[in-house]
């Protein structure tokens, strides 16, 4: 893991009152407290308690918390270190708050809420940042409630519950004119699943993973499988911010530049992010022949790199180009960075010095060789 990375963890934007990862924290706990005693959003036999809220758990967990407790298969792309982070082979730092389900039910909770950073190998652009924070939700129902509410099983309470609750946030968030659409995915952890899409700045920008949950979850953490159903969500709080205050860019979350940082303050919804500055970004492509006998660069290998080298001055990371020389059989790969700060504008100087320190560390570090 780079440096650039590990300085975040502890950082814990989500608990700093002003900033706006905790504006929009509180703002969903006051959607769920107000849930919870509305019989029209929640089904009866949730007992009008509130929801259990945790926002201090730690990142570091067992890899089976992380993944075999809420039953990813041993093969999935998600457990492999191009994507997560490991501390040692069964230690890792957590890749979403799902990591927290069979642990909190276990402990007795029926209805909850977990907030935290999480850290994830991924691509460099606007929305997709190393370590970024989710909210987990969970609600169990029983069996009493589905009777209650005329329906077969519990799956199709939990559907309808979960997707209208989800609904009634989003519209408590942007107001019920912004343009949400509901997208059919795949999570081991539940199904059926769903994405929400919000219309942002003219793109569809997915915000959150949920579903109903998968019966073997619960019963393994102790609960009667056939005698209770749940939904779980994991909200993307970066991408609700976004969204929410206008912000284009998730890096401008770290910033600690007052022109930002003054622009929000605890309650305070209604703020639309001012960009103060927008400088030109600078364009440096890089080629090379991937490693013979080993396994590839990946994208989150480069941008690992380029994150570690450029920190926040990397904008963006996008492959440009990629063959097989047809002669020799050397696979050829390109990508183009785009380098811009947020707070001043960059010399040539400056950024041919860091271009080149990417540069010297895919040699050094990965192996290829730069073309
Ligand atoms: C998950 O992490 C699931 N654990 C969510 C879930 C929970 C589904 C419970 C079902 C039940 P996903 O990988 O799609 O799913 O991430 C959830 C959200 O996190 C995304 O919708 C997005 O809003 C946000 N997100 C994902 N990757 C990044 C990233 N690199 N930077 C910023 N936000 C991200
Ligand atoms: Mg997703």
């Amino acid at each position: 893991m780079t440096d650039a990375v590990f300085d975040k963890m502890g950082a814990s934007l989500h608990t700093r009152p002003d900033h706006p990862i905790a504006i929009i924290k509180e703002a969903i706990y006051a959607y769920f407290d107000a849930a919870a005693s509305d019989p029209a959003r929640l089904a009866a036999g949730h007992g009008r308690s509130a929801f259990s809220k945790f926002d201090a758990l730690h990142p570091v967990v067992p890899a089976t918390a992380n993944f075999d407790e809420v039953l990813v298969p041993a093969d999935h792309v998600s457990r492999s270190p191009n994507d997560t982070y490991y501390v040692d082979d069964a230690t890792v730092l957590r890749c979403h708050t799902s990591a927290h389900q069979s642990s909190s039910l276990r402990a007795g909770e029926r209805a909850f809420l977990v907030t935290g950073d999480v850290y994830r190998r991924d691509s460099i652009d606007c929305s997709h940042y190393p370590v970024f924070h989710q909210m987990e939700g969970v609600r169990v129902f029983e069996k009493s409630e589905w009777e209650a509410a005329g329906l077969p099983d519990g799956t199709a309470l939990a559907e309808r519950e979960l997707k209208g609750l989800l609904e009634g946030l989003a519209a408590h968030l942007f107001g019920p004119s912004a343009e949400t659409r509901w997208v059919d995915a795949y999570f081991p952890f539940t199904h059926p699943s769903f994405e929400l899409e919000v219309l942002f700045n003219g793109e569809w920008m997915e915000v959150l993973g949920c579903g109903v949950m998968q019966p073997a979850i619960l019963g393994a953490a102790g609960l009667e499988e056939g005698a209770v159903s749940a939904w779980a969500f994991g909200l993307g709080l970066e991408r609700l911010a976004m969204c929410l205050f206008q912000i284009p860019d998730i890096r401008l979350f770290w910033s600690s530049d007052p022109r930002f940082t003054k622009q929000f303050r605890a309650g305070g919804m209604g703020s639309r992010f001012k960009p103060y500055s927008k400088f030109p970004p600078c364009f440096k492509d890089v080629s090379f022949w991937q490693p013979e006998g080993k396994p590839a660069v990946s994208e989150n290998d480069m941008c690992e790199v380029v994150r570690g080298v450029a920190g926040d001055l990397a904008e963006a990371v996008t492959l440009i180009d990629a063959f097989t020389h047809p002669k020799t059989g050397r696979a050829s790969t390109c990508y183009r960075i785009a380098y811009r700060s947020m707070e001043r504008s960059l010399e040539d100087e400056e950024i041919n010095a860091v271009q080149e320190r990417v540069r010297g560390a895919l040699a050094d570090g990965l192996g290829v060789e730069l073309r």
